[in-house]
């Protein structure tokens, strides 16, 4: 069961950092394009330097869906890399009618052993309880997203609530059929967190938003764990992954996650 995962993770490796793997040919140390398989090899050394600092990892699939073919054999030979102590979580944000979620969901929990996904809640319940169906994966639904345009249409008002609480509010509900269901919510908008935390207290949390995109980590922490400072995995890409564009590129990741991982502690101390 994901859930029982994520608290274990969460407990044994004392953190609450999710690692992004967003491998991109036009940002990786340019050293290694005259590797053969240069993403892979990026990949693998970012993973063998941060796996014991991560709860997860998080490919979103767009950086390999890109690359046709080849990427598809490029996730495949990334999730085949990552150790058994870090959940995998396919940032892939599906959503469709019924009878075609249920092949995006055989796709990534069945073809694919990810451990969770990432949906958009547009399409309502159908387009998502074929990845509920999956009881022992776990189901993240897009409520409050990191960018920019989340104004668009997250905080229209929907009856007494803005459309993100209202969201926040019906996976709590679907969440009690089968005890997988979770939240992505930006670090951009760490003042709304605590809101959505009230709603769904039972809910983990996927924030993403740290490092690159600005996101306070400070109130992220502070607002988006449990009351054991628990149930949240805090994302960053990029801040890690390109830390360094040299031949230390792997160790300079490792420095990072490391300080991702003392500065949340810190704050959930104290919390
Ligand atoms: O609201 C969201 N914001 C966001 O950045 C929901 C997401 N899934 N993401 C993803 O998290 C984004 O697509 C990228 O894969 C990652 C953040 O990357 P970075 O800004 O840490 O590099």
């Amino acid at each position: 069961m994901f859930k029982e995962k994520l608290k274990k993770y969460t407990q044994n490796k004392n953190s609450l950092l999710c690692i992004g793997l967003d491998c991109d040919i036009r940002k990786i140390p340019p050293f290694l394009l005259e590797e053969d398989d240069p993403l892979f090899t990026f990949n693998r050394e970012i993973i063998e330097a941060t796996a014991d600092l991560a709860i997860a990892f998080k490919p979103n699939i767009a950086f390999y869906e890109t690359l046709g073919p080849t990427g598809w054999h490029l996730l495949e030979k990334t999730l085949e890399y990552i150790p058994g102590d870090c959940l995998v979580i396919a940032d892939a944000k599906r959503g469709d009618i019924g009878n075609s979620a249920r092949k995006y969901a055989d796709l990534y929990f069945q073809s694919y052993s990810f451990d969770a996904i990432t949906v958009s809640p547009y399409m309502g319940y159908d387009s998502i309880q074929p990845f509920i169906e999956y009881d022992d994966k776990a189901t993240f639904v897009l409520c409050l997203t990191s960018n920019s345009g989340s104004h668009d249409f997250q905080y229209l008002n929907s009856g007494s609530e803005p459309l993100y609480l209202k969201i926040a509010r019906k996976v709590s509900e679907w969440n009690l059929e089968k005890g997988n269901c979770g939240l992505v919510v930006g670090a951009t908008h760490p003042e709304n967190l605590s809101s959505i935390r009230e709603v769904s207290p039972q809910l983990p949390l996927l924030i993403p938003g740290i490092g690159t995109q600005g996101g306070n980590l400070k109130l992220t922490v502070q607002y988006g764990t449990d009351e054991k400072g628990e149930g949240a995995l805090i994302n960053v890409s990029r801040s890690i992954i390109y830390a360094s564009p040299d031949e230390n590129f792997a160790e300079a990741a490792r420095d990072k996650a490391l300080e991702y991982k003392h500065a949340i502690n810190a704050i959930r101390k104290v919390k």
